[in-house]
């Protein structure tokens, strides 16, 4: 079957409202032909700057201006960061994702500390991403040649909702940031959250933006809104499992080969739950007892149930070598 990137809005409208059992049965043969359904992606997060952000987002902890219990951390030192790292590989984790409470990235002295951060988890044998918000063409190639593998920017939400939650940036500051990682090179990880007061519609035009972009991004991570005290959407009831399970399936419909990963949200659900979004397509789920600044399940939890699953984690780079960075040519 062939990947397609011309659906449209009432195909994956149809597809999304089909009866919930026959979405989860295509889901799960999509998935099967283009994935082996054993296998989950598990991927670790670290907060590398943490908090005091100068932008809106009206669901996040670390936006200066809500009134939460995240204490602002500046940019951690690269030894520290290398170490976590490292813990992350023991335990089993493959991707080593960093995040920095930034609006932009600046070409400035902590840029370069996280360019060598890069250099050293790539040089770990992990794949390496970061989510440092927008970034121009030049800033994703540096990163490129430090050996960045992925690099995580969510569109969250439909272009026509986006006003509602976050007013600092648009959808198109997105798109373009989108473009430059694609077009240097660096595998794209995007995706949404669900439950932040959106419509089905809403969730269905974040979907169609992502599947009809030239190319899919490798990864679409949908995260369930984890409510925190002091931002707007701290009162936003919890979504249903079949919400999810809807989410994921269709993403997995749209894009057969991309990793889906159950991201935010897994905290508050049973192995049982997860298994359902498991076998909808979802491929890829982030590991650790912490996610950026809010709970994760515990790791031994999570080996329990890979355990009772019978699910395998997934080798690094399956798609493609390691990035080398300059230091690793040798002078010939
Ligand atoms: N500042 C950068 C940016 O916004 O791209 C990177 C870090 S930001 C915390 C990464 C992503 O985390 C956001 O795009 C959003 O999708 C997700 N996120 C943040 N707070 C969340 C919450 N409370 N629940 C679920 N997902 C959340
Ligand atoms: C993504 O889609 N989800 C992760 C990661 N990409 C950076 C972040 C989830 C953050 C949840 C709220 C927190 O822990 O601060
Ligand atoms: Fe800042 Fe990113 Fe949080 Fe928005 S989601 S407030 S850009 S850290």
């Amino acid at each position: 079957m062939t990947i397609r990137n011309d659906w449209t809005r009432e195909e994956i409208a149809t597809i999304y409202h089909s009866p919930v059992l026959d979405l989860i049965y295509r889901a799960a043969t999509v998935h099967r032909r283009h994935n082996d359904p054993q296998e989950v992606q598990v991927c670790t997060l670290l907060s590398v700057k943490t908090g005091g952000c100068p932008e809106d987002c009206a669901y996040c902890p670390q936006a200066a201006r809500y009134h939460t219990n995240v204490k602002v951390h500046k940019l951690m030192e690269v030894d520290e960061v290398l170490t976590a790292a490292r813990n992350a590989k023991e335990s089993g984790s493959t991707r080593f994702c960093m995040g920095a409470a930034w609006r932009e990235v600046r070409d400035n002295r902590d840029f370069d500390k996280v360019l060598d951060m890069v250099k050293g988890v790539n040089g770990m044998g992990m794949e390496v991403c970061c989510t440092l918000g927008m970034l121009t063409r030049e800033q994703a190639l540096k990163l490129r040649d430090a050996g960045l593998y992925a690099y995580n920017h969510n569109l969250d939400t439909s272009e026509e909702f986006y006003g509602e939650i976050i007013s600092t940036r648009t959808y198109d500051d997105r798109l373009e940031t989108i473009e430059h990682v694609r077009k240097s090179g660096i595998s794209v990880c995007s995706g949404g959250i669900i439950g932040l007061g959106e419509t089905v519609n809403d969730r269905i035009g974040m979907l169609h933006v992502l599947a009809t972009l030239p190319e899919h991004p490798e990864s679409v991570p949908v995260n369930a809104l984890v409510p925190v005290e002091g931002t707007p959407l701290e009162d936003q009831e919890r979504v249903s499992v079949w919400e999810m399970v809807r989410m994921i399936a269709t993403a997995r419909i749209l894009m057969p080969r991309a990793m889906v990963r159950l991201s935010a949200g897994r905290v508050r659900m049973s192995t049982e739950e997860q298994a359902l979004c498991f076998l909808a397509g979802a491929n890829s789920i982030f590991a650790g007892d912490k996610l950026l600044t809010t709970p994760n399940p515990e790791v031994d939890r999570d080996k329990e149930m890979f355990q009772v699953l019978n699910l395998h984690p997934r080798p690094a780079f399956k798609n493609g070598e390691a990035p080398v960075t300059f230091e690793q040519i040798p002078n010939l």
